[in-house]
């Protein structure tokens, strides 16, 4: 495919990019997957590929959720319907699935930096090639990105180009300062009457041989955007280039082909170049442009309409989470919400509408909406954070530094705990119970469903410490929400069943435990009783139910969406490990312990019922280890009385 790329001519060109497109419209139609990104630089990919020699030159995607066309283009074609299937093609570019991808991403604003350290390591190495990164305006408001440009101004690896994909759109719409600065260049009324006018002169004196219609537009650009965004990037060290149409092949391909030349024209104090390219997000599919928000991300579809494919069962612990928040936020003026740019992913579109004075999106800026609510909350307010797990993993300086050190009131709604399903690695939230679980001052708590939810952000309130609350992605189980609204006891676990001959205590923590009660029919039918307590919390743990399962010689296994290093079985093992030492003879050293989540690998993308099942993290996943361990218990405690004759 590039082979025919490098040699077609510009409406061949644009057969390729109509084709792209459709073949992207229909395998995401099927799979699910991020439409809108990627439709929106379908001409920007085959321009790229065009100008730049792909794995030579590197391509460095920001976030990466647009590289559907790039991943057709570079040998994925035949494999592209498996696209964010178990074993498929991954969602995100990937190092290991090809050497077209020049780096691994998921998480916004990494471009520039990595880009820069890709251009620096050809210099220093002699390896030819250049460095491109594609950022969007919305992965643009991370501090990130500006340490990124800040450092390539100083650097000045005249190999690097930043290609700036600006469709004033982040998920939902782009907010920040920034946002607007670079906005008022495009929508200027004074900026855009001169351009009406000259325009309307340029119609009267235009020939065949001079466009003075096309010259007035490319002059009206050059000096808008030199005194507009241009002056920001050109501060930042940059050579400033656009903007120009991302749609327009031709425009593309010279404008990058000039600058691919200049660079290799090696002249003096050359700077790095930010092209700035104006593109549409959803372009070329009509409810996607109407709607890019929704068709950003989204799971498969009818091509006709755009309507889901699948309709919603219960509902889901995002959408219980912002209704709750908006209750909280009626009866209590100094509860504040925060989102760093998912309104809708999130929930909290709901805050927004309800009660927009207190409701902030900081765009992509996880660190800083820690530090931000943290300061909101040394002056008395209540502020609950709503973030997804995987992307939390920002703040955690900020969490420690900023919110626990402080012992600062901040509730961080963490969604998409556990594994998220068909996003993959960079996207599942299984390290939060690990990486906040140590912090101290924080509360760490999981729901086992939506009404428990409901019910802990309520509570949570009434803590006045630190509180992290994780939840999963998708449906609840479809429970009353609201039934209950007693507030938990902090660090209070709930025992859902505790028969008298139980051998087994099951401690669950969240989602899992719906699975180990199921688990533990499952293991009555076979005769083994056992215990399941709903943990609630992994921070204070319920030291006194653990203790008390333990002293009653059961054998304890634990279960947790969550990686094993340092989750919530750690931390009973940890407990168990102490009071064996402190309290000596008090029996919990024979204390069997199993415990059930994700071993000390990165979890790879298939549908989250897939990766649970693979897991052991079902019913049956976890019949199958007391089963096991019951089998070795015999079979020891056989080879010990053999031992004695
Ligand atoms: C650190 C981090 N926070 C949040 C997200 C979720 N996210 C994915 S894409 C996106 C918007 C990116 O906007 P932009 O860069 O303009 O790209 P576009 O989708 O508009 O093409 C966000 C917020 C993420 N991937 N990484």
């Amino acid at each position: 495919m590039i082979d025919k790329i490098k040699k077609a001519g510009t409406d061949e060109l644009n057969e390729i990019a109509g084709n792209l497109r459709k073949r992207i419209i229909s395998v995401v139609s099927a799979t699910g997957g991020h439409l809108a990104p990627s439709l929106g630089v379908v001409e920007l990919t085959v321009a790229l590929h065009r100008v730049f020699d792909s794995p030579t030159d590197s391509i460095v995607w920001d976030v990466g959720h647009q590289a559907y066309a790039h991943k057709i283009l570079t040998g994925r074609d035949g494999k592209f319907d498996t696209l964010r299937t178990k074993g498929g093609v991954s969602g995100f570019p990937k190092r290991e699935e090809s050497e077209h991808d020049a780096f691994g991403v998921g998480h916004s604003s990494t471009s520039i930096s990595a880009a820069l350290g890709i251009a620096e390591a050809k210099r220093i190495t002699g390896e030819a090639g250049k460095s491109i990164a594609v950022i969007g305006d919305g992965s643009m408001t991370a501090g990130l990105a500006y340490e990124g440009l800040n450092n390539s101004g100083h650097v000045r690896n005249k190999r690097l180009i930043v290609i700036l994909n600006d469709n004033q759109m982040s998920i939902d719409e782009n907010v920040g300062a920034l946002a607007s600065f670079m906005n008022k260049g495009l929508t200027h009324p004074v900026y855009n009457r001169i351009k009406r006018d000259f325009k309307a002169l340029g119609k009267i004196f235009s020939t065949k041989e001079h466009d003075l219609v096309e010259l007035t537009r490319r002059a009206a650009l050059v000096v808008k955007d030199f005194f507009l965004a241009g002056s920001l990037f050109e501060a930042f060290g940059f050579r400033y280039i656009g903007p120009i149409d991302g749609h327009d092949i031709e425009s593309l391909v010279s404008t990058l082909e000039n600058i691919s030349k200049n660079i290799d024209a090696d002249e003096e104090g050359a700077r790095p170049v930010l092209l700035h390219v104006i593109t549409r997000k959803g372009k070329g599919y009509e409810p996607a442009e109407q709607k890019p928000e929704r068709f950003h991300g989204l799971g498969a579809f009818n091509v006709e309409d755009g309507s889901a494919k699948k309709s919603s069962g219960a509902p889901t612990y995002t959408k219980v989470f912002g209704e709750t928040a908006c209750d909280i936020m009626s009866s209590d003026s100094r509860v504040v919400a925060i989102t760093a740019a998912m309104p809708s992913g999130t929930g909290l579109d709901m805050v927004r509408d309800r009660f927009p004075g207190r409701y902030y999106d900081v765009g992509i800026a996880e660190p800083h909406a820690a530090v931000f609510a943290a300061g909101l909350a040394s002056r008395g307010l209540r502020p609950i954070v709503g973030i997804y797990s995987s992307f939390l993993q920002r703040s955690y300086d900020a969490i420690i530094h900023d919110v626990c050190l402080q012992n600062l009131p901040v509730i961080f709604a963490v969604d998409r705990a556990g594994v998220v399903g068909e996003d993959g690695p960079t996207h599942h939230g299984v390290f939060d119970l690990s990486y906040l679980r140590h912090v101290p001052n924080l509360v760490v708590m999981s729901p086992k469903d939506e009404g428990e939810l409901n019910r802990m952000l309520k509570s949570a309130i009434g803590y006045n410490l630190p509180v992290a609350i994780r939840y999963p992605r998708g449906a609840g189980l479809g429970v009353e929400v609201g039934a209950d609204v007693t507030p938990i006891e902090l660090g209070k676990a709930e025992t859902l069943s505790d028969p008298d001959d139980a051998t087994w205590s099951i401690f669950a923590i969240g989602n899992m435990v719906k699975v180990a009660s199921d688990a533990a029919k499952l293991l009555a039918d076979k005769g083994i009783s056992a215990a399941v307590i709903n943990a609630r919390f992994a921070k204070p743990m319920d030291k006194e139910c653990v203790l008390d399962h333990a002293g009653r010689g059961r054998s304890i296994l634990t279960i947790e969406d969550n990686v094993l290093a340092g989750g919530f079985g750690g931390g009973v093992l940890e407990l168990l490990n102490s009071e064996t030492l402190r309290v000596v003879n008090a029996g919990f050293a024979n204390t069997k312990v199993i415990r059930c989540g994700y071993r000390d690998a990165f979890v790879e993308h298939a549908s989250v019922k897939e990766l649970h099942s693979d897991h052991g993290l079902t019913a049956e996943g976890i019949v199958d280890r007391i089963e096991k361990a019951n089998r070795a218990s015999k079979k020891d405690a056989a080879s010990k009385v053999v031992g004695l004759k």
